[in-house]
Formats: C-alpha cells, structure tokens, sequence
C-alpha cells in the first residue's frame, strides 16, 4: 500500500480529539517504568521482549513478524528490540525495523499481533514511529510527491485473520521526532482474527532506511451508534449515465498526482458509460491518479459497496494490475477496504466488491486509484463501471441487517 492523497483532502485535521485508549501510549518519553498492557496487546510497549533481533515467529511474545519481498532481499529485513539510553519512547526499549536500498515495490517489513474484535464494537489502534536518520525538522513543503528524503511507515488492521480488508494508512515521516499514529475501526469479518500490523515501507528514492517503533496497542472506544435508513445507491450516477464523453464531471472527480501521465476519461460503449483509466509503462514511482466521489455514511452501519473494473489491456504474460480501490476517511487521513486490489486474470468485467462499517459518521470518499509504482513498469489500462454503496443486506422479513444495531 502507499497513497499520498492527503493534499486533495478537503481539510486534513492535525488535532482530531481521539481518545487515547492505550494508557501505556501517554507515558512520558523519560519515564523509565515500562508500561503495563492496558490494551489487548501483549507487551505493547516491548519491554519483556528479549534485547537483539526478534524471531520471524515470535511465539509467547505475541508479537508477529512478516518479511515479504524476493529471498535475497528477505535475508536484511531485520527487525530488533533495542535496549539503549535514549532510544524508546517509552521505558527502556522499542523496535527497530530495517530494510536495505535494494527493497522495492512489494518488499517490506511488518511486525504486528492477531486480535479477535467485537461485532457491533469501535476500536482504536495506535503506535509511536520514530525515524532516527531523518533532520530535526522536516524540509519546507515535504510532502509525498516532493521528492525529499523520508521513511514510509505503514499502519493497518487487516480483517479476516490478515487475509481480508483493511483499514489504515501509510505515513510519510520527513523529521526525526517521535510520531503518533492512530487509526479507528470496526470488525467487518466478526469471528475470525484481525491482524494489526506496522511495516516500513521501500522508499520511493531507494536508500537504507530505519525506524523505530513504540507503545504499540488497540483497544475498546465507545461512540452512539446511530441508524442508516437509504436503501437505494448512496453514489450518485454510480453507472456514469449522467456523463458526457470524454472529461470526468460532477459528482465525479479525477485528479492525477505527481505527474500527468496517467489518463482519466468517460468512454461510451453499446451504449453505455464507463470511465477508463490508463497508464504508459514509464510512468513514475511519484504518479498517481485517482476518481472519486464524496458520500455521507452513518457511524456504525454495515454498506457493501461494489465496482465492476476491466483489464482492458489484459495479457496472459503480464503481472495482474494493482488497482487501489477502497473508501477514504478525509478527517483521519484512513483508507478502508481491499485497497490493494489484484484484477482477476481476464479481459472480462468482475465485480469487486467489500464491507464497510464507518467508525465516523458524515463524509466519505469512495474512489478508484491507480499507482505508477505498484505496476511492475507495465502499462495498464483499465475500465470503471456500476459503483454502488448500499447499506445493510436485506433479510427475508424485508427488515434491513443495519436495523439490529439499534
Ligand atoms: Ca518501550
């Protein structure tokens, strides 16, 4: 995953009041008393974890390590629990994850714990990230197209015992304070597992990179829960039928980011509307382009939400493209959904579809984004069509699933 679209967000709050459930989190950078589990991770804070390099399966510890990338990369993907005056953030030690120059596209490294979660319950996860190589203040308009130097750190929660949607969002970090990362969820895959994890991320310059990380916990928030009465698509012109030919129009948006190459346009076939999205093989490292369209969600009810796409440059040798499809919360700066969606191997439409369950009520972008970097140097080109939000799953008695929240 990597997405830099905060710019484009209406408004990006930097002091959202979200409770800090993890009371080990608020303990002072000079605090020598490691901080006790108050969440529902073990040892979030890392002190009872043995100083040295953290085994691939931690075992008692609870904490889980991924090392994903091509075997010879694999090897210098480290993850190690320090134990230095000056390093944590809290108490004595914190991790530190490492990955060499040559780590590009897919590799990273990850290390997180598997949770079961509560139907019907809002949860909070959150970790402090520190880039100890970075400047004391980060250069003057760094962001994640300027090119300056950075680490990308990665915080999700992956429903489905780590095998379904996600919620999160990556982080660019352009200084070397210690940084707090929160996100909000709620279960979408009740009675399987839900791996919360952090990874550090390739960057897009490549360069040996390390971070450290810290009070690393989830837990319970509480928030009304509040009923969602539509039954029709919540997007309007989901099928496109309202457009014209060629530029994408309200209530659609395009945007390109970090360059221009990729290109956005209505296209009308047998009589029907769709958007089409390509990209040229030399596109950047840098270039994304995304469509969109703003929806208001009720906080707590179930939407499944779907999109038809189309590899229209479908080619049995050439990797399945990466489609980054999903909903965004602007205030949070998070993404919910599969996200990083592979297409099926075929020139066909498909339906790709998910659940969401909106921590926060109000506005939501529900959008379509495709990456230079994630596509292997390949070009793409793809079809959009049918984009529905729909809340609840009708029952047989007609009553609607999001009913059984009151
Ligand atoms: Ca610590």
């Amino acid at each position: 995953m990597r997405m830099g679209w905060d710019r484009f967000g209406k408004r990006v709050s930097s002091g959202v009041a979200l409770m800090i459930i993890a009371a080990g989190s608020a303990v002072a950078a000079e605090a020598v008393a490691p901080s006790e589990p108050s969440g529902l991770f073990f040892d979030p804070g890392f002190e009872r974890s043995v100083t040295g390099a953290m085994e691939e399966t931690a075992g008692q510890s609870g904490w889980e390590i991924q090392k994903t990338g091509r075997d010879s990369i694999k090897e210098s993907l480290t993850v190690m629990t320090l134990d230095e005056p000056g390093t944590a953030y809290s108490g004595r030690k914190c991790l530190a994850l490492s990955i060499p120059r040559q780590t590009s596209g897919f590799e990273f490294v990850t290390v997180g714990q598997r949770v079961m979660l509560k139907e019907d319950q809002e949860y909070e996860a959150t970790v402090w990230v520190r880039w100890p190589d970075g400047p004391d203040v980060a250069p003057e308009g760094a962001d994640a197209v300027s090119g300056a130097p950075s680490a990308i750190v990665s915080f999700w929660a992956r429903h489905r015992d780590g095998n379904g949607q996600f919620a999160g969002r990556d982080v660019w970090l352009f200084d070397n304070q210690w940084t707090k990362i929160t996100i909000r969820f709620r279960e979408t895959d009740p009675g399987q597992s839900t791996l919360i994890y952090v990874s550090l991320l390739p960057n897009q310059t490549p360069v040996d990179s390390t971070i450290w990380v810290d009070d690393f916990d989830v837990g319970e928030v509480s928030d009304p829960v509040h009923i969602e009465r539509r039954t029709s698509n919540i997007l309007q012109d989901g099928d496109f039928s309202a457009q014209s030919n060629g530029v994408i129009s309200i209530p659609w948006y395009y945007k390109t980011m970090g360059g221009t190459s990729i290109v956005g346009r209505v296209a009308t076939e047998d009589q029907n509307n769709v958007v089409k999205m390509s990209m040229p093989p030399e596109t950047g490292n840098y270039e994304s382009a995304q469509l969109w369209q703003h929806i208001g969600l009720v906080e707590g009810a179930r939407y499944e939400i779907s999109c038809r796409m189309r590899w229209d440059n479908f080619s049995a040798d050439a990797p399945a493209p990466i489609v980054n499809y999903g909903i965004y919360h602007e205030e949070s700066r998070t993404w919910y959904g599969p996200v990083d969606q592979v297409l099926e191997r075929t020139g066909e439409w498909r339906v790709y579809r998910f659940a969401h369950v909106p921590p926060v009520g109000g506005p939501w972008k529900i959008y379509v984004q495709l990456n230079g970097w994630g596509n292997f140097e390949k070009g793409v080109a793809i079809s959009v069509d049918d984009i529905i939000c729909r809340a609840g799953v009708q029952l047989e008695d007609g009553q609607e699933e999001s009913e059984r929240l009151k």
